[in-house]
């Protein structure tokens, strides 16, 4: 298991450019780079600077940046991009090339023998270039290529014995979990490279792809900020932020700038435009909200009761609502003492039916409730 010991490589710059409303522009890149770099993910990868003049300047700027990320580009097998790559100065690149009976027909027409070589030459290549650069290579569209030819390429090139890194790409959100575990635990044992795992998220299971991965092994997962690349896009930086914390909350909170993440989340949704989804791992808008009297009951005396999840290390906060017919007079009570009103627990009870009245008409605000509590102490100060 890499649970212990896995890096990040956040690809928003690159896989998330691809996202239909993402268009960054150097600025945004830098606040984006910059974010992450302090959020503390371990690697960044951006587009190829083969796809613009302005792709090829960005890339050298960010690298100017002297983050604490390695910078990565993400390039197509063969020797011109990599020496155009090579020339930004990046820490490191992925290559990348289809394996799939489609991708061969449709994309670039090679055979399994023809990716091999050319695998071969390109990495070779690359490798004497540039001795010191992380080289990883990649096969497009992994779980809908034909297993055997998929191991011939994998195996051909961890025996040139020149890439860092071996990564697989669900490419189409096609893999089950446990195809994903069989496919990491076979190149671990087979290869003993770091392996990196790329899971689009077309069926939803971006997130559980990628957990099972680390479980097999890999050492490696590309993420987005919300998730955002092609079509739906790939596994969420903060949907595997929380399924990671769940299972070593120390680990994760000592290794990342957990507090971060909501104006990451926040900020990139604007510059793509779009609204972060209320129901988005931490940061959406209800991810802690609490409603029903006996979930707020529970959560007032001990929050763990009903959360996995300490908004606190996120620096966050809870939310317990209570204008509504599902109320509880625990969670009235607990919003009396916050404004400082002495009710008795009988008025307490009293003016929860009331608010469950009030609220089977129409929904109430927090400052509705307020008002309500109020005149309810009022006749009692006013004893006094
Ligand atoms: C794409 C390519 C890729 C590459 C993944 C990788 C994919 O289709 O745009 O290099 O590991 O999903 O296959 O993003
Ligand atoms: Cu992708």
């Amino acid at each position: 298991m890499s649970l212990e010991n896995f890096a990040i490589i956040e690809s928003t710059l690159r896989e998330g450019e691809q996202f239909a409303g993402a268009f960054f522009t150097p600025e945004q890149k830098v606040q984006i780079a910059t974010a992450l770099d302090e959020f503390g993910v371990e690697m960044l990868e951006l587009s190829s600077p083969l796809a613009s003049a302005q792709s090829d300047a960005d890339v050298r700027m960010i690298v100017g940046l002297k983050l604490k990320a390695t910078i990565l580009t993400h390039i197509r097998c063969n020797r011109e991009d990599a020496l155009r790559a090579l020339d930004t100065g990046v820490g490191g690149l992925d290559v990348v090339i289809g394996t799939s009976p489609a991708l061969r027909k449709h994309s670039h027409g090679k055979t399994i023998d023809e990716i091999i070589d050319m695998a071969r030459d390109v990495l070779c290549f690359i490798r004497q270039q540039a001795p010191h650069i992380i080289l990883r290579f990649s096969t497009e569209d992994s779980f809908r290529s034909d297993e055997a030819d998929l191991l011939r390429v994998y195996l051909a090139v961890a025996q040139l014995g020149v890439v860092n890194r071996l990564g697989v790409a669900d490419t189409v959100g096609i893999a089950t979990p446990s195809q994903v575990t069989q496919l990491v635990a076979q190149l671990r044992r087979l290869t003993r490279l770091d392996v990196e795992f790329h899971g689009h998220n077309d069926a939803g299971c971006a997130i559980a792809n990628a957990y099972a991965a680390l479980e097999a092994g890999a050492t490696h997962i590309d993420t987005t900020v919300l998730g955002i690349g092609e079509r739906n896009g790939i596994t969420p930086l903060g949907g595997l932020i929380a399924r990671l914390y769940m299972l070593n909350r120390p680990q994760i909170t000592a290794k990342y700038r957990l507090d971060r993440l909501y104006a990451i989340d926040h900020m990139v949704a604007e510059m793509v435009g779009v609204s972060v989804p209320f129901n988005n791992y931490i940061t959406g808008a209800t991810a802690f909200t609490h409603k029903a009297g006996i979930h707020t009951k529970a959560v007032l005396a001990a929050p763990e009761t009903y959360e996995s999840i300490d908004p606190a290390d996120f620096g966050l906060k809870r939310d317990v609502q209570i204008g509504h017919r599902l109320t509880g007079w625990n969670a009235v009570r607990s919003r009396a003492q916050e404004l400082g009103l002495s009710l008795t627990d009988a008025q307490i009870k009293q003016a929860t039916q009331r608010i469950k009245a009030l609220a089977d008409q129409r929904p109430l605000g927090t400052d509705d409730v307020d008002n309500l509590l109020r005149a309810w102490a009022v006749p009692e100060q006013e004893a006094n």
